[in-house]
């Protein structure tokens, strides 16, 4: 497994958020919890390929929004916020320049989509439609994906009032997902192995799982008492910068 990461760029401060934080974001500790998050990815036994930071794009540490991989293949989003959609190019190239998939597809205006939308569980790709994220965007996800044996599920997250479909949800392996009560229907999920944490928990709802691991955010302890009882090992990370720009921890990664 490889992970593509981009450190956090010295423009965070200036990052896309809903509510301006407050207090705001305090850009140098952002940037020891990107670190830690790449030390536990490596500690994981994940390769990290770190992209060049780069300071013109305040998101471009969530590189997740930027490409979507699976069955081989990946697509490079156009994502939903305007600011953000210069920062998929260097994505893209670096995405090439590695060679492990076998082709590397674009999507146009009008479709946006966000990598954060997208949850892939073994051969299915559930695809939030939010404001990001709308039905072009799903479209083109279906035409790259289905050829290569994956299906795509739309998930309605118009009720909700998230940013993205795995701020409540996320994969905790090929046949597991873990997901905060209260959010989206569990049946969502029919057939996999659901994993329920308490709503006011949701936010930990996103974490990163590897070979049985699972990086979580710190401070979250129903869920990580939840996590271990469902035999996951819990890698708590410091995310409290990250979180100020909407931010969690798959956000960080494109993991191919
Ligand atoms: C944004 O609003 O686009 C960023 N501030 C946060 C993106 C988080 N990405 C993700 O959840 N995949």
């Amino acid at each position: 497994m490889i992970a593509f990461t981009r450190p956090i760029p010295s423009s965070f401060a200036q990052a896309t958020t809903a509510i301006a934080p407050d207090p705001p974001i305090d850009v140098a500790r952002a940037g020891a919890q990107h670190a830690a998050y790449v030390r536990a990815l490596a500690g994981l036994g994940v390769q990290v390929i770190q992209l060049e930071a780069d300071d013109r794009f305040p998101d471009g540490c969530f590189v997740e929004d930027c490409a979507v991989i699976g069955g081989g293949v990946g697509l490079i989003t156009r994502p939903g916020a305007a600011t953000r959609r210069g920062e998929v190019d260097s994505v893209a190239e670096a995405l090439a320049a590695h060679g492990k998939l076998t082709a590397l597809h674009r999507m146009e205006a009008p479709a946006t989509l966000d990598g954060g939308d997208c949850l892939r569980v073994g051969r299915t790709l559930y695809v939030g439609l939010s404001q990001r994220t709308n039905a072009a965007g799903v479209a083109r996800a279906i035409e790259v994906f289905a050829p290569h044996g994956i299906r795509v599920a739309p998930v309605p997250l118009a009720q909700l009032g998230v940013l993205h479909l795995k701020c409540v949800c996320s994969a905790l392996g090929d046949d597991r997902v873990l997901l905060a009560e209260g959010t989206i229907p569990r049946e969502t999920f029919a057939g996999l192995d659901v994993v329920m944490i308490p709503n006011d928990e949701a936010y930990a709802a996103n974490c990163l799982a590897h070979g049985g691991s699972a990086l979580v955010s710190s401070g979250f302890a129903a869920t990580h008492e939840t996590l271990d009882r469902a035999g996951v090992r819990v890698v708590p990370l410091e995310t409290s910068e990250i979180r100020k720009a909407d931010g969690a921890l798959t956000c960080l990664s494109i993991l191919v």
